[in-house]
């Protein structure tokens, strides 16, 4: 936060008190806890009788339609909402700070009355809100919007406890990275305990694949190479392959799972060719090389252990580029001993 976390919510308090509309705003390529945080906090607003809207880039993924968003959360229009905008008390973003991540909605904002309120958990340098509220420790900025609808003496709904357990649930990989701690297993008890059905809500958001994603997983994992001994391991999915197979829209975090299950593997990236040609980058780390600070460098972000950034194609060249920046930050990590496979006990 910008003063004290305290500070923060205490000026936050403030801000709902004597505001009356609110613009809330996901980052484009919307994910669980973009989503879950800001319908976290607009059924919060609502509650107190605000006039909210909430805005995305894309239509919302249909494995957060059971969340109910899809009436609520709008793609944004600069026809539709650019006077709601500009006229809007207080606008509100949430799980990113680089403004760049709303096209075309920054501008319309930034040249109008609200007063800014960046809520995010990610490493950044600068925050751009006239009040931010970043968490770096928080597991998601779906916890930072529970604390601040507790702290505010809101009355968690099993609407809110929905979206909520989603957020934090996605951005621990379902409990399972290394951010799950025992206070976010409390959260997700305290969540759940509003009458919501884990198993249901799980299947929802990651059981929904189609079998030509499922051929492409394989023909992927088949293509992973290995530098360092293992200790890097990346692939590529080039454009021609998801027409062969026919696969749909689909993201990669199954893909970047498997191949992190190496009990090798320090580091994995994986290089998508988008249908315009440029290439999306994902990264993940074991922890000992921190992903964020590589992707940052050729203009991405991310956390610690997980990085993204887009790079111009071709696909090739894109990933000859990666594999050698990472190899030369990996490298001096290895010889220092600190990485390498784990001995088994005994
Ligand atoms: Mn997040």
């Amino acid at each position: 936060m910008n003063s004290s976390p305290t500070e923060a919510t205490r000026r936050f308090a403030e801000i709902v008190e004597r505001s009356a509309t609110f613009l809330l705003s996901g980052h484009v390529n919307i994910d669980g806890d973009s989503l879950g945080s800001m319908l976290g906090m607009y059924h919060f607003l609502r509650q107190r009788g605000k006039q909210v809207r909430a805005l995305c880039f894309e239509p919302l993924a249909e494995r957060y339609a059971f969340l109910g968003g899809d009436g609520i959360v709008e793609v944004f229009d600069p026809a539709v909402h650019s006077d709601f905008a500009r006229g809007a008390d207080v606008f509100m973003m949430f799980d990113f700070s680089g403004t760049g991540r709303m096209p075309g909605l920054w501008d319309v904002v930034r040249g109008g009355r609200a007063l800014k309120v960046c809520v995010d958990h990610h490493p950044a340098e600068s925050l751009p809100g006239d009040l931010n509220l970043h968490v770096a420790s928080a597991p998601a900025t779906g916890k930072i919007v529970l604390d601040l609808i507790r702290a505010l003496g809101g009355e968690v709904d099993r609407r809110i406890a929905e979206a909520l357990l989603v957020a934090i649930a996605t951005d621990t990989g379902w409990f399972r990275y290394n951010n799950t701690t025992a206070q976010v297993l409390r959260d997700a008890a305290d969540l759940l305990g509003f009458g919501l059905d884990a198993a249901f809500i799980y299947r929802e958001i990651y059981q929904r694949n189609e079998v030509p994603l499922i051929r492409l997983m394989g023909r992927v994992a088949a293509s992973i190479k290995e530098e360092l001994d293992g200790r890097f391991l990346w692939a590529t999915i080039p454009r021609s392959l998801v027409e062969e197979l026919g696969v749909g829209p689909f993201e990669t975090d199954e893909l970047l799972d498997l191949m992190r299950s190496s009990h090798a593997a320090e580091c994995v990236a994986l290089l998508r060719e988008l249908t315009d040609g440029g290439v999306r980058l994902n990264l993940r780390s074991r922890g000992k090389l921190d992903v964020s600070a590589l992707a940052r460098r050729i203009g991405g972000g991310g956390h610690l252990h997980a990085g993204g950034a887009t790079l111009d194609g071709p696909l090739g060249a894109a990933a000859a580029r990666v594999v050698a920046m990472v190899k030369e930050a990996l490298q001096p990590i290895m010889s220092a001993g600190l990485a390498g496979p784990r001995r088994t006990r005994g």
